[in-house]
């Protein structure tokens, strides 16, 4: 039986034997020890907030699934860039299915998240037998410059489509996109292949929260999410502040996925501000450009953001897909109940934690609570240094 280097709790071996990841229960925080130099203030006050969340981890072990096949839902995006480029070289590394890619407007409108995720997919080499679809613009009538042009430029892509496109005015576009949408390729695909496959959230959720509706039962099918996206601590990065920047795009779809579906991992923006405490030299390593092909297109795709960042790098997505792929690297997880307000002055995308658990939860009786609801796996930290050299080996790689 092959054997993952993490640390598990005694007797936390599963049926599924490998393929499960078991949180321990006494958080470990001892293997890295970042630099204190350059911490941001808002980082830390995160840290105190996370120290409190630690002491409200409900009994028994965390199980994380490891993903065996894979949907990734994106909308690139200077870091789906990062993570597609992730995403694919782990798939390889570990025999990890891709299944499909779905898109959704996000940071950029539709058609050119489209056109960015076609020029990923190609970067990475990805075969003509992985399917490109194209997906959902957004709900609440989300246009324009209220997309991420303001953070990852004009094509939310640091501007290289746009360039691209002005020097290649008649070139075929790259990768097929199938004439199939995303959401009739999400409910076709699950029939298929009921409880197999982990769908890697990495854009608003529209395209779910619509195929949910199209079809009652299609939540019923997925295995899991892996969700990058909404807050624990309402310390989000969108003008609402209480609210994460997918949460925020299309609360509605977030809140009609939080009530429909019952595996849910969420890895939270505030989990990605880990990034801020490092040292420079350290987190550029993967951004840098590298004489790959991969390593351009993360490069030129966040250049912009860089720049919105004050010469640092942050990056929320590809924590998602390391976490679905590698559940090990999870640092700390809760379990909670949550709740998305789709609605309110301050609180529109915000995720509401029930974290005293005064809410009804789905007892093994899915009969005895009228609004059952099962916990969500919340990973409140990372494994930071282990991430950093997969994403640094993501884009070494030809
Ligand atoms: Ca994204």
């Amino acid at each position: 039986m092959e054997q993952t280097n993490i640390q598990q709790s005694p007797g936390a071996v599963s049926e599924d034997g490998p393929d499960i990841f078991q949180v321990p229960k006494h958080i470990i925080d001892k293997e890295h020890s970042y630099e204190e130099d350059g911490i941001h203030s808002y980082f830390r006050h995160s840290q105190s907030y996370s120290k409190y969340a630690k002491d409200t981890v409900i009994g028994g072990e965390i199980i994380i699934n490891k993903a065996k096949k894979v949907i990734l839902d994106c909308d690139p995006g200077g870091d789906d860039a990062q993570a597609l480029v992730l995403a694919f070289h782990l798939a390889k590394k570990l025999g990890i299915e891709i299944i499909g890619v779905t898109t959704v407007a996000g940071n950029a409108v539709l058609e050119q998240v489209v056109w960015n995720a076609q020029m990923c997919m190609t970067t990475c080499e990805v075969p003509l037998s992985v399917p490109l679809l194209r997906g959902e613009e957004l709900g609440g009538g989300v246009k324009g410059k209220e997309l991420a042009e303001y953070f990852y430029g004009p094509d939310g892509f640091g501007g290289t489509l746009l360039e691209y496109q002005k020097e290649n005015p008649t070139a075929p576009r790259p990768h097929l996109i199938e004439d199939e949408s995303a959401v009739d390729f999400l409910i076709r695909i699950t029939k298929e292949q009921p409880g197999e496959i982990t769908i890697i959230c990495l854009a608003p959720l529209s395209n779910l929260s619509v195929a949910q509706k199209k079809d009652p039962l299609f939540a019923t099918r997925v295995k899991d999410l892996v969700i990058l996206g909404g807050t624990y601590l309402a310390q989000g990065n969108t003008d609402y502040y209480c609210s994460e920047f997918n949460f925020f795009k299309d609360p509605e779809a977030a809140q009609h996925v939080f009530d429909d579906f019952s595996d849910i991992v969420m890895v939270p923006v505030e989990a990605c501000r880990v990034f801020r405490g490092m040292p420079k030299d350290i987190v550029e390593k993967p951004f840098i450009q590298t004489q790959t092909k991969r390593g351009k297109l993360v490069y030129d795709s966040f250049r912009v953001a860089f720049r919105n960042l004050r010469n640092h790098y942050e990056t929320n997505d590809p924590l998602a897909v390391a976490i679905a792929m590698m559940p090990e690297l999870a640092q700390e997880v809760i379990e909670k109940c949550c709740y998305v307000e789709a609605k309110g002055k301050f609180t529109k995308g915000m995720v509401f934690i029930d974290w005293h658990e005064l809410m009804p939860q789905q007892s093994k009786d899915h009969h005895a609570n009228k609004n059952p609801r099962r916990p969500v796996k919340i990973v409140t930290q990372v494994k930071i240094m282990e991430i950093m050299e997969l994403l640094m080996e993501s884009v070494l790689i030809e």
